[in-house]
This record gives C-alpha cells, structure tokens and sequence, in this order.
C-alpha cells in the first residue's frame, strides 16, 4: 500500500522513460552504497526519486494503482516570453539633495554611493510585481520575507559533488562567477502571475536567446523549444494540474499559493525564470550554493560541514516506514508535505537559500551527463546538443535523505512534468 502511495505522484513520468532504471542502476556510487546498506525495502526509497518511478510504475509493481488520475502525461509544453524585465529599481530612493550638494561637497560624494547603490538594486521579479499571495512579502518561516529575494553568493571554486563523506570523487572542480539565487522555490503564486501573464506557450514563448547566463554563450532559449510548449494558457493550466492529489496548482487562487509549484517540467522553469528576469541557474551554481561553496558541506545545512544529520526542521523529505512524509507533521504523504517556501527554517543554507534540501525537486540548466563532462571548469554548463535529459537537484518532500545530498544528481527527461518537480530562479548580477 505504501509503495502505491509512493507512485502517484510521478507516474507521468514512467510512459517517457521506461529505461530509465536501468541506466540509473548504473549510477554513482553513492545510490549503490545507500541500496546496499539499508536493504530491500528501503532500497526502493534509496532508489533515486525519477529511478523509483520508473521501477514501479514501468513493471514491477503491476499492482499499483493506475496513474492514470495521476495527470496524463503532458506533452506539449508551455512557456513565455523572456520578457524583458522589469527595471523598475527596486528602491530607486532618492538620490540626493542638490542645495545640500552644493553647500557640502561630502555629500556629493554620498550621492554618488547613493546613485551607485540604486542602479545595484536588483530589478523587481516580474512574478513579484503584483504583490499576490506567494508573490509578495509573505514567505519564509515568518510568513514575512520576500518571495523574489534573491541573496548574493560570492563567487568561488569548490569542488562538484563532493562531500569528504562519501562523496570523495575530487576530479571535478569548478569556479563560478558572483551570481544571485533566489531564496525561495518558486510557489503557486509566482506562477500564477506568469500565467495570468499570459506566457509559457507557444503564442507567446521566451525570446530567443532569452535566460541566457550572460558568460556562457548559447545558453539562453532556443526557439526550437518552442514546440515543447503548451499551445495556450488553458492548455498549460491543465498540464500544471498532472496529479489530481499531489498538483499545488489551483486554478483560483487558493491555500497554496506560498507553496512550491511543482508539475513543472524544465521548458516551464526555464521559460519561466526568463520571464522573471532570470534564468536558471548551473547545475555548477546549485551545487555551490547547496555545498557551501568551498565549505562542501554534506546538506545544505550541515555544521560542521561533514555532519550527515537530518532532522524533521531541516527539510520537508520522506523519512520512510511508518512516517515516510512528515514535512507537514503528519504521517503520511500528501500534497501539504510541499510546503511553503522557507517553512524549515533549520533547513537553510551557507547563504541563506531555503529548501535547497527537499520540498521540491529543481530543474537545472544543464544537460544531464554522467560522469560530469569536464573534469574542471568556470562559468560552466553542460549545453551539448545531444541527451534529453536535463539536471534536477535536491531531492524533494516524498524521496528519503539521500537525495537531499548536496552532492547529488540526477537527469531526468526534459519534458518531464512531475508531481516532485519544480525549480528556482538565479540571475547574474
Ligand atoms: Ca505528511
Ligand atoms: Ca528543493
């Protein structure tokens, strides 16, 4: 009965990918350790989340329900316009006196800092202009922060999936540039405004070359994406519905707009986060972000940075038999075990970044490729035209621990919309 519950809410994906196990199988080494160690019946939490599914919901479990509620599979993709974004400074607050200026030529200086620190300020994230709910000041563990917040990391060089655990691969370092990651998931309520907006579709699809990380070259939207987008707005509000128990997506404004949007699949974020001003970030820049940077923590909130502990205030994740989702603080899993953003406050990383650990699993720019393609790299995406499959990071409310590892990767179709995935924005300041 358990492992019925556990399909539901990835069955879209098994009709895409019925291999999918087996090139998983195949996998590094910490699935295969974490297989080895628990066991039989939770080697099927152990199993990577997208393997899971395709092992039971492609075969061995013939018995589990049909998925068929679980959403039909979405097909045609959806997506917007990189719209440009919306330059209106954030606090464009005023700059200065020009009597005080011309009477103190200090201030003069003041205001230059003044003028300096205003074309700094981030452009406010078109999802945010509405001020709606999940879209507003109205995340975070207080219910108060900024949906859009997007914390500074610095730049710097660590090393990829690597942990000093058991995760002690060092082959593959990388730097990256100073770039801004949004605090948050991206909820119900930021969506909705990209809907509402009209975007994510294929009448009205990003620009070309749009999301683009402005220092990797050809990273931005390529128009022959196009066609993986939903044909209009109704379409792309049924596609977002693909799990009758698990979606969080309503098509009224409802108690979920603070949580984190899933059914998402990696056109949708993508399209998404350009429309935000954005873009996705590197699977490089997730994984410094949920490292530490050069810390390489375990979990994104592990002090000191090679604890492997993970608490029920850490992250919203599937602990296994007889619990298995606790993130709301009920047994069992439901769609309340996808939280609102920020909701685990114990759960943060070095920089601030919430849910980088569980909750919802999110969409990386790069093209999926096991062992990583370069052994060491700056700025770095993997972009090569071949492979479908796009990265996906950090494990989500219904996958055990494991996944949560900042070190760990997986690959899933891009085209993949699922009850687990979702994603965050980045943006190159
Ligand atoms: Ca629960
Ligand atoms: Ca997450």
């Amino acid at each position: 009965m358990r492992d019925r519950r556990r399909v539901e809410p990835f069955s879209t994906v098994c009709d895409e990918d019925p291999e999918r196990f087996d090139s998983r199988n195949a996998k590094g080494a910490l699935a295969s350790k974490h297989r080895m160690r628990t066991g039989p019946r939770i080697m099927f939490a152990a199993i990577p989340l997208a393997g899971a599914v395709a092992l039971v919901c492609c075969g061995q479990d013939s018995s589990a329900p049909s998925v068929a509620d679980a959403a039909p599979q979405p097909r045609p993709p959806a997506e917007l316009d990189a719209a440009p974004i919306d330059a209106a400074p954030v606090d464009a607050a005023p700059i200065g006196d020009a009597s005080l200026d011309a009477a103190n030529a200090s201030d003069a200086g003041h205001d230059a800092a003044d003028a300096a620190d205003a074309a700094q300020t981030p452009p406010i994230s078109s999802s945010c202009a509405g001020a709606h709910p999940g879209a507003a000041h109205d995340c975070g563990p207080n219910g108060d922060d900024d949906c859009c917040g997007s914390p500074a990391l610095p730049g710097g060089t660590f090393k990829r999936s690597y942990d000093n655990v058991s995760l002690t691969d060092p082959s593959f370092p990388a730097t990256v540039s100073p770039f801004d990651l949004d605090t948050y998931e991206i909820t119900v309520g930021r969506y909705r405004a990209f809907v509402e907006a009209g975007k994510g579709t294929r009448a009205n699809p990003p620009a070309a070359g749009a999301g683009a990380h402005p220092k990797i070259p050809g990273s931005g939207w390529n128009p022959d994406w196009n066609a993986n987008l939903p044909q209009d707005t109704a379409s792309l509000r049924t596609l977002v519905a693909c799990n009758s128990i698990y979606q969080t997506w309503t098509d009224a404004p409802g108690a979920n707009e603070a949580r984190a949007m899933n059914c998402l699949n990696w056109y949708d974020v993508f399209a998404f986060c350009a429309w935000d001003g954005k873009r996705l970030p590197t699977e490089a820049e997730w994984n410094y972000a949920a490292a530490g940077g050069d810390e390489q923590r375990v979990y994104p909130w592990s002090s000191p940075a090679t604890s492997t502990s993970v608490e029920r205030v850490n992250a919203s994740y599937n602990e296994g038999a007889p619990n298995e989702c606790m993130g709301d603080g009920i047994a069992g899993c439901s769609v309340t075990d996808i939280l609102p953003v920020g909701t685990k406050r114990e759960g943060r990383g070095r920089w601030g970044h919430s849910d980088l650990g569980g909750n919802i699993w999110e969409w990386a720019l790069d093209v999926y490729a096991d062992p990583y393609p370069s052994a060491s790299c700056a700025d770095c995406a993997n972009l090569t035209a071949s492979g479908s499959q796009r990265v996906i990071r950090g494990g989500g409310y219904f996958s055990g621990p494991t996944y949560m590892r900042a070190g760990y990767r997986e690959g899933y179709l891009a085209t993949a919309r699922d009850g687990g995935f979702g994603g965050r924005c980045a943006r190159t300041p």
